[in-house]
């Protein structure tokens, strides 16, 4: 019997995904566009087994309500491929979850890659991003490491709604991300439920499809000349419109914190007095993520231990491709 141990990076999106053309099968509005975090690691251990039930273990949190995307995720692959066993599932993130650090990214990624293993699907790369998009949209970028496009498609089935490695990590190497996490608390609204709520009720949200789908070929651009300004300055610009588009939700939705506008507020001080090359970007939660380059990595995190509430500063780099480990043995759960 095989076991399948992964590691996985959640994929931080500087265009991002908010909101669906198809609920069901999680495909995007937009195109959407990210980097792997080498600070945001999740490891996964996966074997195949004839037990009654898929048997999840997350984080040591036994929750049975959050599991129930996870065997959702089975069970849609038994179906599709027609397989009888049941799945043991033990995943870690070694950072804070569902507070809007992008934990269901590298978690279904981790699934896609570690069940077509185990259960020798031979899938492409294509079809494994299709697959761990049906776990968790954000999920279909995460299958890679680097610089990461994942394309919106236009097929119904989604088989064409996949993510495509741009650059590899070692693309630009004085690239960081530095995160300020802000809570461990869990966020009181999911992503899922906030994004349909976009959709439905802001009047903002068509204007951001548009200039999202304008700013995609340019930080594409940026990205491949190493243009750090005009990287930075989409990626702000995309941010503010996904905030923008978020505040104005019927009901409104908050992610931020005073402690998240503390950040935010210093970050756009330090560029504007002191003109250190440094942008913003948030997702639906608290946290903020600051890109910067890295001679200016030891000022910002100087910077950021100075604001209280900020419990812990993660600096990251573009995180390598996933890694897939097998060992064989005869594994009873
Ligand atoms: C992103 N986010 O592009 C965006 C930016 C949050 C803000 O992907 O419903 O957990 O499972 O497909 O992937 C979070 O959304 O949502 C997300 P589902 P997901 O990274």
């Amino acid at each position: 019997m095989k076991k399948i141990h992964i590691t996985t990076h959640a994929n931080l999106a500087l265009i991002k995904y908010w909101g669906k053309r198809d609920e069901a099968l999680l495909l995007p509005c937009t195109s959407s566009f990210g980097i792997s975090l080498t600070a945001l690691k999740t490891t996964t251990t996966l074997y195949s087994h004839a037990a009654d039930e898929d048997l999840i273990q997350l984080d040591g949190n036994n929750n049975a309500s959050l599991h129930i995307p996870i065997r959702k995720f089975f069970d849609g692959v038994r179906t599709r491929f027609g397989i009888n066993t049941k799945f043991s599932i033990l995943s870690k993130n070694h950072f804070p979850t569902a507070s809007g650090l992008a934990s269901s990214a590298s978690g279904f990624a981790a699934l896609a890659l570690g069940v077509n293993s185990v259960c020798e699907l031979g899938l492409s790369m294509q079809e494994i991003s299709v697959l761990a998009r049906t776990g968790s949209g954000s999920a279909a970028r995460s299958i890679h490491g680097g610089v990461v496009l994942w394309h919106k498609g236009q097929a119904l089935d989604g088989h064409d709604s996949f993510a495509q490695p741009m650059f590899n990590a070692s693309w630009w190497p004085e690239l960081r991300v530095i995160i300020a996490v802000t809570t461990t608390q869990e966020k009181k609204i999911s992503s899922r439920a906030g994004a349909t709520a976009s959709k439905e009720t802001s009047s903002l949200y068509p204007g951001w499809l548009e200039r999202s789908k304008e700013r995609l070929p340019k930080i594409i651009e940026a990205v491949r000349v190493r243009n750090f300004h005009t990287m930075g300055q989409l990626a702000e610009a995309d941010w503010t419109d996904m905030r923008d588009v978020m505040l104005d939700t019927k009901p409104s939705l908050n992610y931020w914190t005073e402690v998240s506008w503390a950040v935010i507020n210093k970050i756009i001080a330090l560029r504007e007095q002191s003109g250190l090359a440094t942008y913003i970007t948030t997702d639906a939660g608290p946290h903020v993520k600051v890109l910067c380059l890295a001679p200016d990595a030891p000022r910002i995190q100087e910077e950021l231990r100075t604001i209280p509430g900020v419990l812990s500063i993660l600096e990251s780099c573009v995180a390598d491709e996933p890694t897939i480990e097998e060992e064989y043995g005869n594994f009873i759960p």
